[in-house]
């Protein structure tokens, strides 16, 4: 490769990493960065624990709904992100889905629709343990990011995707 493409290489993934769009909530004077991690923007919330329905709330706050992944694609690249950046080491955070209504069918709060993908830790998860866990978490195992049922009530960080527009 030549020095120009290698230049204009460098350039083009320092111009993804930094692409940030500030989003203000309804009251209108707090504003949150998303950041864009693959084709979606995240606003990652690393600082104050959430019981799922607080997550919720929270990015409804901010024009958008707990993380939906969609796609090996979004999940690699959501995961790649938390891996890789200090202040997310170590933990855990809430997605988008439950099963609360019907047990052991994970719905999307995107469009009410069965859950799109799923990374469940191999051979253990979704097990609804002690028929109380029906959220759906990104879980660090093995420095590997998986998808785990966790009880709802239970204090993990929110991660919010940015309502595309139509
Ligand atoms: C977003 O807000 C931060 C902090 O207020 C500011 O430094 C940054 O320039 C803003 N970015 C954009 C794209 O508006
Ligand atoms: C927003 O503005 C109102 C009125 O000025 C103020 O009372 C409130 O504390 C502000 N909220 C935030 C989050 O800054
Ligand atoms: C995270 O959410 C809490 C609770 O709403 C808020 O006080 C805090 O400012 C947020 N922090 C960041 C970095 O978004
Ligand atoms: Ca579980």
């Amino acid at each position: 490769m030549g020095l120009t493409q290698y230049f204009i290489l460098i350039l083009c993934f320092a111009g993804v990493l930094s692409n940030v769009i500030n989003i203000s909530n309804s009251g209108g004077n707090e504003t949150q960065p998303f950041i864009e991690i693959g084709s979606k923007y995240y606003l990652i919330n690393a600082t104050v624990e959430m019981n799922w329905f607080e997550a919720m709330i929270y990015c409804r706050n901010f024009d958008s709904y707990l993380a939906v992944i969609e796609s090996e694609a979004e999940m690699n690249a959501l995961s790649s992100y938390l891996i890789t950046n200090e202040g997310h080491i170590g933990k855990n955070f809430w997605l988008g889905a439950n099963d609360l209504v019907d047990e052991g069918k994970f719905m999307s709060v995107k469009d009410g629709r069965t859950m799109p993908y799923a990374k469940w830790l191999g051979g253990h998860q979704p097990r609804d343990y002690d028929r109380n866990e029906d959220c759906v978490q990104l879980w660090l195992f093995n420095n590997i990011f998986y998808m785990n049922d966790k009880n709802c009530w239970a204090k993990l960080y929110a991660i919010c995707e940015l309502r595309q527009p139509k």
